[in-house]
């Protein structure tokens, strides 16, 4: 046994009890210490064995630490496999979170057990990866086929009524003592002489199995995780359960999860799973840094943002008081919030009480003075800088000391806004991503003066409403949106170049973006983008710039919402169609300015759009405004559907070799001018030393 791993006879029950947090991850210790308890206790006269966990979970999956470090004994299956041919019963008792491997040790035990409030789940697939000590071959031989399957591909765990519903779990031990309750089980299971049950000793019968299944099933996967290549190994996993016995069933499965674990998609999922997670630490704030406790919170407007903010709180069970100038906008933002629930319980995704239960919690004013007692305000009013001012001054004057002052602004300048109050101590940014209710990225933005605990607090209560938050200073878009900027420009300069705005949006939704810059453009309105650059004054006097988005925008083609934009959208079904009068009228304007077409490449469109958001983001690493550059990543694959399987873009900048991104930039900047393709120093310097964005952000955490 090791250090983490206990064992000890209770009443002839041998119990061996795991404690390694945080989350009882399989790490070689682990295994190592499981494996010698379940040898040990074939000797001694225990007459079954319980296997526990201390802390906050069951073991929670293999440590994802180890992932690309040389294997250490024992493996995975070697332990499974002592535990799955012990001579006495075992029974994993169940609390907190059994995923991965964790899951995966108990369907080799004998019998499983779980309090109530427990969930099992196979989410390797997040990672990039398919289970692989054997999930993929026992849970289909325990819960059919296509349970199996779903439970995988989705990676997403269930709870333990309906995993004893499954036959995933044997009983759910009631009452909070899973300990004492396990060893009930065990006992009453020796009580009934009840057999070694292995799931290996189950075949499943292919004609269960309808025709064409699997090929339906990789086909509808395939449009569900573009990019990703887990699932259709899933699924050929499931295929050899089916049609292998157990041993070559397992083989294949290794085979597969070892080109999975290689793979760079899985890398750079993984590389997503911890930078989300250090994305929340911040390096000059003490990891005990105080909260302010966040129990009423108001939001100011009630559009289309405010309403999905205040559905935020209100799912977690938080009062929501929503602010508007009049009756009239009150009725029409509390309408949007019950049309943002209906559809969610139309879909199946929320039962109707706790529709009523939530709407509940959000009620409405038009005074100020209501708001002298929360502890949070969220202002989501239009992006107009000096109205934003008038409103934390009113705040100012309203609010009890302590409440924490935030805006969800986009773009402007928290430090203006902060002085528009006497207490730029607890003023903040808090930038939603619309739909606020449904969009996972928080940007937080601290500004000069914002005080330690307020940013901690935003911090905490973003990942209370299940936001994944990241913190950015203050500058013009912070991280996301002003690395947005050369997406979007290269994205319409390509088509004065030669591209069709099919050929732009195909190669990146190629690439495994979920939407092209043009549709997205389309969808978001291209008179937002039209509007936000006359009151520009820094952009360069060239006839080529955002040319169709201008022209479009003034021949009253908005994109989706007018019906048509880049593209043609039918009515009904606002399925998009290319549209060859824009594609005409491309070719008229690029003549018009003297700008000669030719062929373009996916490559070139790729390395044009992306590129400016590495540059970018290096610029924002420099100067601070980002602490690391896996938060840019968390940013972009949370806030603008970059696809997890690319890990980012600075994480991909690092795939593709930094040399070779700056290279390109130095092409582009010879051909089409420095005024748009200026390297960063940051780039340039870590191409030159042969360095990665990831090197250079473990130096920084260094010093
Ligand atoms: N390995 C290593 N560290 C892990 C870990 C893991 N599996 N899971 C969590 N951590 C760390 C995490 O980085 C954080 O560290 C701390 O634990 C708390 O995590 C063979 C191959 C269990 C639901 O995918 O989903 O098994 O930041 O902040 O919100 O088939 O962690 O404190 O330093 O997320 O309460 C399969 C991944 C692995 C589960 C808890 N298992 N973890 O959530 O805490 S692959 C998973 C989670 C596998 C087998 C395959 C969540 C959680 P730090 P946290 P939480």
């Amino acid at each position: 046994m090791s250090e983490v791993v206990s064992y000890e006879l209770i009443d002839n029950i041998g119990v061996i009890s795991v404690n390694n947090p945080p989350v009882n991850a399989l790490a070689q210790v682990v295994r190592e210490g499981i494996h010698t308890a379940i040898q040990s206790a074939q000797q001694d006269e225990s007459e079954a064995i319980v296997l526990y966990c201390e802390g906050r979970t069951f073991i929670a999956g293999a440590d994802i630490t180890e992932f690309g470090k040389p294997p250490q004994e024992p493996g995975l299956p070697v332990v499974l496999g002592a535990i799955e041919n012990s001579s006495k019963a075992v029974i994993a008792a169940i609390h907190g979170t059994a995923l991965g491997g964790g899951f995966e040790v108990s369907l080799a035990c004998h019998y499983r057990c779980a309090i109530p409030s427990a969930k099992v789940g196979l989410p390797e697939v997040k990672l990039g990866l398919l289970p692989g000590a054997g999930g993929t071959q026992r849970a289909p031989r325990i819960a059919g086929v296509k349970a199996a399957l779903d439970m995988i591909t989705s990676g997403n765990p269930v709870g333990a009524s309906k995993a004893l519903e499954m036959g995933l779990i044997d009983k759910v031990i009631d009452g909070s003592d899973l300990k004492a309750g396990a060893l009930q089980y065990a006992k009453e299971l020796v009580g009934a002489d009840a057999p070694l049950r292995r799931i290996r000793d189950i075949t499943i019968d292919p004609s269960t199995v309808e025709e064409g299944y699997f090929e339906a099933a990789r086909k509808q996967l395939a449009r569900r995780a573009r990019g990703q290549i887990a699932q259709d190994k899933i699924v050929s996993c499931i295929e050899a359960a089916v049609e292998l016995p157990m041993d070559q069933g397992l083989e294949r499965e290794r085979e597969l999860f070892v080109e999975l674990v290689t793979s760079p998609e899985s890398a750079a999922m993984r590389h997503i799973f911890f930078a989300e997670r250090l994305a929340t630490k911040i390096k000059d704030l003490p990891k005990d840094t105080p909260t302010r406790e966040i129990n009423k919170v108001a939001i100011i407007g009630g559009g289309t943002m405010g309403g999905g903010i205040a559905m935020c709180f209100a799912n977690v069970g938080i009062p929501v008081t929503m602010l508007e100038i009049n009756d009239e906008a009150l009725a029409r933002g509390m309408g949007i919030i019950e049309k943002n629930y209906k559809i969610t319980v139309q879909k199946g995704k929320l039962p109707e009480d706790q529709m009523a239960s939530r709407i509940a919690l959000i009620n409405g004013t038009t005074n100020y003075e209501e708001l002298n007692d929360v502890d949070l305000v969220i202002e989501a009013v239009f992006e107009n800088l000096e109205l934003k001012k008038e409103i934390f001054a009113k705040l100012d004057g309203v609010c009890k000391q302590g409440a924490i002052l935030a805006s969800n602004t986009s773009y402007q300048d928290i430090d203006q806004i902060a002085a528009a109050t006497s207490r730029p101590q607890d003023v903040v940014g808090m930038h939603f991503f619309s739909p606020a209710n449904v969009m996972k990225l928080l940007e937080n933005v601290r500004g000069e003066k914002t005080a330690d605990d307020v940013i901690a607090t935003a911090m905490k209560i973003g990942k209370k409403i299940g936001k994944v938050c990241a913190l950015s200073r203050v500058c013009y878009g912070f991280i996301g949106n002003r690395m947005l900027g050369g997406y979007g420009r290269e994205s319409q300069m390509l088509l004065m170049d030669g591209c069709t705005p099919v050929q732009v949006d195909s190669a990146l939704e190629k690439f495994g973006m979920a939407m092209g810059p043009l549709a997205m453009g389309d969808l978001a309105g291209l008179d937002v983008g039209y509007k936000a650059r006359q009151a520009r004054t820094d952009l360069p006097d060239d006839p080529k710039l955002y040319r169709m988005g201008t022209v479009l925008v003034e021949m009253g083609r908005h994109g989706q919402k007018t019906g048509s934009g880049f593209y043609q959208y039918d009515p009904e079904t606002r399925r998009r169609m290319s549209d060859p009068e824009v594609e005409a009228m491309i070719k008229d304007e690029a003549a018009k300015i003297g700008v000669e077409q030719r062929e373009i490449s996916d490559e070139e469109i790729i390395a044009r759009c992306l590129y400016p958001l590495i540059n970018e983001g290096a610029k924002i690493l420099e100067e601070g405004i980002a602490q690391r550059p896996s938060d840019i990543d968390v940013v972009y694959v949370f806030g603008y559907a970059f696809p997890v399987a690319k890990g980012g873009p600075m994480h991909y900048a690092d795939q593709v070799g930094l040399k070779n991104v700056y290279d390109k930039i130095c092409e582009y900047r010879d051909r089409d001018g420095e005024q748009y393709w200026q390297p960063a120093p940051l780039l340039e310097k870590l191409a030159k030393e042969g360095k990665t964005f990831a090197q250079w952000g473990r130096e920084q955490e260094a010093s």
